[in-house]
């Protein structure tokens, strides 16, 4: 077995997890400002590799997001493991507090949780967006309004819908078997869903800076 590239003792990885829509981004920029936690949003790290000129990965990208499908792990986790080196170069992690790093959207599939704790860093826990299907639909229907992004459409969602039942659901499983998941309902404000997260958080003993 390889060693990961970061240890546990110099960084802290929490997966933030959650189906589409469930508001995995917006309370990103909560616990980022709150908690001190360097976001990592798999997503938008593919969103821009798919823009990036001279890419070798943009078609790849672009037909498995518009398709709601998950794209092959070697590349979003160089993408994850990159950024995470990037943010210790950039000297997150010095003065004396360990780096956080909240993963949002990642791992999407079990052997993308096995291969990234094994290759990148094991995880610390894993914070989970409780949110029904009509709630995030209705969420990702009105930010397709103004988004743009390729895959806030109707179908598209439903793609995306089925792939999280299907593929992602069992990660959340898993690492719930494993007693590292903190789960929270993501319905209501996203006032009333951050206090959920916080409350979550201080009984597992995780404080904000
Ligand atoms: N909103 C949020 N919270 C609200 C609240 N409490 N009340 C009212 N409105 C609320 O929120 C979505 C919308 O809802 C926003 O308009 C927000 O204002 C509002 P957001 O915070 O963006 O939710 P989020 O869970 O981040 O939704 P997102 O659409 O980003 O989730 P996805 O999981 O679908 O998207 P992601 O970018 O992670 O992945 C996209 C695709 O990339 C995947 O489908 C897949 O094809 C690919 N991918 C991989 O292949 N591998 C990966 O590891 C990651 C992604
Ligand atoms: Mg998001």
């Amino acid at each position: 077995m390889s060693t990961p590239r970061f240890s546990p003792e110099d960084v802290t990885v929490v997966f933030l997890l959650g189906g589409p829509g469930s508001g995995k981004g917006t309370q990103s920029s909560n616990l980022v400002r709150d908690y001190g936690f360097i976001h990592l949003s798999a997503g938008d790290l593919l969103r821009a590799e798919q823009k990036r000129e001279g890419s070798q990965y943009g078609e790849l990208i672009k037909t498995y997001i518009r398709e709601g499908k998950i794209v092959p792990m070697e590349i979003t986790v160089a993408l994850l493991s990159n950024a995470m080196a990037d943010a210790l170069q950039q000297g997150a992690g010095q003065g004396g507090r360990k780096a956080r790093f909240l993963v949002d959207g990642f791992p999407r599939k079990l052997d993308q949780s096995v291969f990234f704790e094994d290759t990148v860093c094991p995880s610390e826990m894993t914070l989970f967006l409780e949110c029904p299907e009509e709630v995030m639909e209705q969420r990702l229907l009105k930010r397709g309004e103004t988004s743009g992004r390729d895959d806030d459409n109707a179908e598209s969602i439903r793609k995306r819908f089925r792939t999280f039942v299907e593929t992602s659901m069992p990660v959340v499983e898993a690492h719930g078997a494993a007693g590292k998941v903190v789960s929270v309902l993501a319905t209501g404000s996203v006032d009333d869903v951050y206090a959920r997260i916080q409350e979550g958080f201080k009984a597992r003993g995780v404080h904000p800076l």
